[in-house]
């Protein structure tokens, strides 16, 4: 059997999205997800340019040998552009190796290693009402995990943070909007809200909070040290991960467990976080990591370590990710949480999917393959619309991180 078509497809139902459609000489077809928020069409054209040309004609079940080509032979190795590429090619592969297989993807990594996968939930609020109120929404649903994030009072908005009832969308102005960021007024606020949060809801409900990259090393120590009593399941990205030793000062002063990765692309991003044992959950995905044949290295080296999974699963991950991913996190014995933030009714007409959500767990499609596809028909409907991610700026006016 031979790999005879590969298409890119790009679409935007209610956000862009950009998936790779492989189909062998058989005419059995697999999908990947190819998106990259802000940066689409970078990897729709690596694909299309650089990528599909060299597949036309391979085989489509040598998955791993597939994988060392498109890394080690493009020389230039690693980054976002490159990786989710990659990535798109290998969950495709693995899609159709399931479909040949007549097994679902968790089956050939394994088969389950637990009967869901526990997921959390976004929960957001500009007042403290509004932020109790929608932590209520998750737990009526049943999840056993919600995500905290909090307007700061003082700052006239907070990234991620919307108003009640809207949905989470950090993309939006073709070229990036810009904020302004204050560290002593969100030091100060925070412990504030996750002390009332954890007085309301009790011992038992897990809590995450994501600092999105803002703080320094003593500054998240800080914070760190402060939510202590609150008893974190998580603290997310409290500073850029490019500096992997700065987890060592955070480690030196806090318990409050801490969570990185979400656009870490390769093992070696994570390997001295891992190997120091600097953090507790690593939350690289298949979509920027490589897919599943390297994200299962990372997992497997992560266990080595005591340190649990815990992929990033945003909106702006499309269902074929979220499908994928589903399939790595009910196989490994080292599984964490998943995110989940449910897609926009047109995102999931247009990629119709067999997981499904009960009780505070997702469970992955029992068909053949990852279980998930695109409507290319429909996906035609909805044209492409440039989205930047934005920038925060100091009060004074210098660039700070997003
Ligand atoms: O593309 C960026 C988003 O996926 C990111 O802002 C979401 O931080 C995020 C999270 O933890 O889901
Ligand atoms: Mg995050």
């Amino acid at each position: 059997m031979r790999i005879v078509e590969a298409r890119v497809i790009v679409t935007c139902p209610g956000r862009n999205f950009v998936t790779l459609k492989i189909v062998t000489s058989d005419g059995v077809s697999g999908v990947g997800d190819a998106t990259l928020n802000g940066r689409e069409l970078a990897v729709a054209a690596y694909l299309q340019e650089h990528v599909i040309p060299a597949l036309i004609g391979r085989d489509p079940a040598r998955i791993e040998d597939t994988w060392q080509y498109l890394y080690k032979g493009a020389y230039w190795r690693r980054g976002p552009v490159t990786m989710t590429a990659v990535a798109a090619v290998d969950t495709a592969l693995w899609d159709i190796k399931g479909k040949i297989a007549g097994l679902p993807v968790y089956q050939l990594l394994g088969g389950r290693s637990r009967d869901g996968v526990t997921v959390y939930g976004h929960a957001f609020g500009d007042t403290a009402e509004a932020l109790l109120s929608d932590i209520s929404r998750f737990v009526a649903q049943g999840y056993r995990a919600v995500r905290v994030q909090t307007a700061v009072p003082g700052l006239p908005s907070v990234y991620g943070v919307g108003k009640a009832g809207e949905t989470y969308e950090p993309a939006s102005a073709a070229v990036p909007p810009e904020s302004v960021w204050d560290t002593a007024l969100y030091l100060d606020a925070v412990p504030r809200v996750l002390a009332d949060v954890r007085a309301e809801f009790g011992p038992t409900l897990k809590l995450l909070h994501d600092v999105h990259h803002r703080l320094t090393p003593i500054e998240a120590a800080r914070l760190g040290h402060s939510l202590e009593p609150y008893a974190l399941t998580w603290l997310e990205d409290p500073v850029p991960a490019e500096l992997q030793d700065g987890f060592r000062l955070i480690r030196q002063h806090t318990t409050t467990p801490l969570a990185v990765g979400e656009v870490f692309n390769t093992v070696w991003d994570c390997q001295q976080l891992i190997t120091g044992q600097l953090i507790d959950y690593i939350r690289t995905t298949v979509v920027h990591a490589g897919g599943i044949t390297h994200l299962r290295r990372i997992f497997d080296l992560a266990a080595l370590y005591h340190v649990r999974s815990g992929s990033h699963g945003a909106t702006d991950l499309s269902p074929i990710c979220l499908a994928a991913a589903l399939h790595v996190d009910i196989a490994i014995p080292n599984f964490g949480l998943q995110e989940y933030m449910p897609h926009a009714p047109e995102t999931d007409a247009v990629f119709p999917h067999g997981y499904h959500f009960e009780g505070g767990y997702l469970h992955p499609s029992e068909t053949p393959g990852l279980g998930v596809d695109i409507d290319e028909e429909l996906a035609a409907r909805y044209p492409y619309r440039p989205a930047s991610l934005p920038v925060n700026r100091l009060t004074d006016g210098t660039l700070h991180s997003w």
